[in-house]
């Protein structure tokens, strides 16, 4: 790595101790340089709170120093007011020197116009280093902006020989302790979780987050006839639930009933999520839910957990050709895969 690439690794690095808080906002670092030191770092930490370029001004010693000083920053600094005012404003009256990019930030209220705003006040402006790490921490924003749609991520459990439950829809458990702490990490970095209605009726889970720091997602059923009892715990402990069915709207606090026709497409209800600024969903089952989102092919990331135990029967795990990538051995037990779909045979 060149010097440039070291100080933008470190950007990014930074950026991403904001994961699981900063939805629907990207996650962003920024570093100050001044005779070849950092003499200033600073990342988005929450949604609604200060961007990565404030926090890293804000740090320096003295606000002098910032005179001259080359900022790193693994987003196209902001040039609109949105809930904190323009970073490429505060960039210029902080006399920089130069500001060196990661990635252009596809949000159309900024998009292209930050750099401009630098440029047009005599700052050096420099992009596209280390763009590929950078487009991959921010997929799920990328996907949402240039796509208009949410990322989605597919998430299930199965025994070695592919059951993800017993054969009247009972829930087995194929977690570990450590498992579990991941499926909540997981969890944190989606801004969304959905589940079909079979999984409410036959688990009744709470799905938010437990075993791990961050957000809870928004929990998303797909209940096309309503068939969700009143008392799933989804609907009883006060925080967001929507339910999406065909027919019949209904509103009460943090639930809301919302329709969306006979039809019921995953198509209509990825529009739905967009429509309502949701920039990830993590689908975590069961298996019909599953398999529609695999036929639409509006499918982002597919992750398989397998505990090494035989079940002989129960209901099978979707039976879509995927290719799996063995990514970790969590605990003797569990191995968690990645479908590879870069490739032909799959989905893309
Ligand atoms: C930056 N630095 O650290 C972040 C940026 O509502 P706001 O004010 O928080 O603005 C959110 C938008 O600002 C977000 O959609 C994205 O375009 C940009 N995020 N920009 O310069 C940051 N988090
Ligand atoms: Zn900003």
């Amino acid at each position: 790595m060149n010097k440039e690439e070291i100080w933008m690794q470190r950007a990014l690095d930074l950026s991403l101790l904001g994961s699981g808080r900063v939805a629907p906002n990207p996650l962003v670092g920024c570093v100050i340089i001044k005779n070849d030191q950092i003499i200033g770092e600073g990342w988005h930490q929450a949604y609604g709170q200060a961007h990565a370029e404030v926090m890293a001004i804000n740090s320096l010693a003295n606000p002098e120093e910032s005179i001259g000083s080359s900022v790193y920053v693994s987003l196209e600094p902001c040039s609109h007011v949105g809930k904190t005012p323009p970073c490429a404003d505060l960039l210029i009256k902080s006399k920089v020197k130069e500001v060196i990019i990661c990635n252009l930030d596809p949000n159309p209220l900024v998009a292209g116009k930050g750099i401009e705003k630098l440029k047009a006040a005599g700052i050096q402006v420099s992009q596209g280093i280390l763009e590929n790490k950078g487009a991959e921490i921010n997929r799920q924003f990328f996907t949402f902006h240039t796509k208009k749609r949410p990322y989605i991520t597919l998430k299930w459990a199965a025994s070695q020989d592919g059951f993800i439950s017993q054969e009247d829809g009972k829930p087995v458990t194929f977690s570990n302790p450590t498992s579990q702490a991941l499926v909540h990490q997981m969890r944190t970095q989606h801004q969304g979780i959905l589940v079909g209605a079979n999984t409410i009726i036959q688990d009744n889970p709470r799905l938010n987050v437990r075993l791990w720091p961050g957000n809870n997602p928004i929990r998303i059923v797909l209940d096309p006839h309503h068939r969700i009892p009143k008392s799933s715990q989804v609907l009883q402990d006060g925080q967001t639930t929507w339910i999406i069915t065909k027919n019949g709207v209904a509103e009460n606090g943090a639930c809301q009933w919302l329709a969306i026709g006979e039809n019921f497409r995953i198509e209509d209800i990825l529009q739905l999520a967009y429509e309502k600024g949701l920039i990830s969903i993590l689908v975590e089952g069961g298996a019909k839910t599953l398999e529609a989102f695999l036929q639409s092919k509006l499918v982002d990331e597919v992750w398989k957990q397998e505990k090494s135990t035989l079940l002989g029967k129960g209901i099978a795990e979707p039976k879509h050709s995927l290719n799996w990538k063995k990514e970790v051995q969590v605990g003797e037990d569990n191995v968690w895969y990645q479908a590879d779909l870069s490739q032909p045979k799959n989905l893309q």
